[in-house]
């Protein structure tokens, strides 16, 4: 496929120094998954939602907020990267 997929469901917190979010960014551009980016060092309010809503400050997390309004913080690089491999096959098999 050649075209982005936008998921407006779906955020990464992240910054850009980060290796562990640089692996996860890597794989949205991979995978072509228009994800919203939120760096938490450019913004205050972005790291206080990741924490208030996730628990840690640690980053990259995923914010998914799924249909009924349930939101889930993912936490740890190699969980996000499965979770975004497999929410793209999915995608692929609507579109
Ligand atoms: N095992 C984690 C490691 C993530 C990690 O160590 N992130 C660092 C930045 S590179 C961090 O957020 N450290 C601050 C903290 O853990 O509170 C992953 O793979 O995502």
């Amino acid at each position: 496929m050649s075209q982005s997929i936008t998921a407006p469901k779906l955020a990464l917190y992240h910054y850009h120094a980060c290796p562990f979010c640089a692996y996860t960014r890597q794989a949205l551009d991979k995978l072509k998954l228009n994800v919203e980016r939120r760096d938490i060092q450019k913004s205050a309010q972005h790291r206080r939602d990741l924490i208030a809503g996730g628990g840690s400050k640690q980053v990259p997390c995923l914010r998914i907020e799924r249909e009924d309004g349930q939101v889930k913080w993912l936490y740890e690089s190699q969980d996000i990267v499965s979770f975004l491999v497999h929410y793209s096959q999915q995608t692929d098999l609507i579109a």
